[in-house]
């Protein structure tokens, strides 16, 4: 039997008294929340057929336009991971915590992992890769998606069938504007936090990475949840060297 990983895990003591002081929580999570359930993230060297490719440079508005097929096997390849893995530990906490509190979930996240551990309450800044479009007209696409067991490096995306424009996932590119109501709802929500508990993120990528900083000039506390140092661990109040399956089960209880 596993010895349970997190009862070894000492929440710093002032770690544990903001949390159950504070009435409003925003969780603020990047690609290291889904880490533990066996997702790379964006900085991870990805395995197999897409070692040799940045990430930053699929997920591009110009990439799409240089080599559709190419980004379209690699977001269907990302899509049947996100179908193979569960939530793990830390966003099963998450949505314990909200069962509980006022909790909301702001996610630089396409997985829909939160929702599958049961939160009930999340903004997704750049999308989320189980929603598909028309990439001219924008009409939503909801037929069958034809997703190959094995990984391809290309492979021809759907037809819209209202236009006969291209079909492309429904996350946010690099170059691309925010969800004007995600984007809106997000910067209200850190606003009026009591609490901002920042979780698997580099804090490289704007203007999500900027929502800790909106959240500590409008007075909530923040804390940051990640293994390693950030680009904005210089700006929050706590730090805590952990990760996300270990650290949030324990800060939740
Ligand atoms: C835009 C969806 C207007 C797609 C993604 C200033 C203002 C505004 C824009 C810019 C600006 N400066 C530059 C820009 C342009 C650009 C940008 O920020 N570039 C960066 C590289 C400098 N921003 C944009 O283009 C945005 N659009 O602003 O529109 C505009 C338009 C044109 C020109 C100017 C402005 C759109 C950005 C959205 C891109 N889409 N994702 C998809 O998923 O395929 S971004 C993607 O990467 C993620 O969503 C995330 O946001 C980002 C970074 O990834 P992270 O989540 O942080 O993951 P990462 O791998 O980096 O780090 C993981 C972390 O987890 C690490 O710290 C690690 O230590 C930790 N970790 C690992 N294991 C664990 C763990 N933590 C806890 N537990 C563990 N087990």
């Amino acid at each position: 039997m596993e010895q349970d990983d997190t009862a070894r895990v000492t929440v710093p003591k002032a770690l544990t008294e903001i949390a159950a002081r504070s009435p409003r929580v925003v969780v603020l999570t990047g690609a290291g929340m889904s880490a533990e359930s066996g997702l790379a993230t964006f900085r991870d060297p990805h395995a197999g057929l897409w070692e040799r490719f940045s990430p930053q440079a699929l997920a591009s508005a110009s990439a799409w336009e240089d080599d559709p097929e190419l980004v379209w096997a690699w977001y269907l390849w990302r899509f049947e991971r996100i179908e193979h893995v569960a939530p793990n530990a830390g966003h099963v906490a998450i949505a314990r915590w909200g069962r509980g509190a006022d909790v909301s979930v702001v996610t630089q996240n396409v997985d829909d992992l939160h929702e599958r551990a049961g939160s009930a309450d999340v903004v997704h800044v750049h999308g989320a890769i189980a929603s598909f479009r028309c990439s001219v007209c924008e009409a939503p696409y909801a037929e069958p998606i034809d997703v190959p067991d094995e990984p391809v490096e290309r492979l021809p995306p759907p037809v819209c069938r209202v236009c006969g424009g291209l079909v492309r996932p429904g996350v946010v590119w690099f170059g691309e504007v925010l969800p004007v109501d995600a984007w809106t709802r997000a910067v209200a929500l850190v606003s009026e936090a009591d609490l901002v508990v920042v979780v698997g993120t580099s804090g490289i990528v704007y203007p999500a990475a900027g929502l800790p900083a909106i959240a500590r000039s409008e007075g909530a506390v923040v804390i940051e949840i990640n293994p390693d140092r950030t680009d904005v661990s210089d700006m929050v109040h706590h730090t805590w060297h952990e990760t996300a399956a270990r650290a949030l089960p324990a800060l939740v209880g």
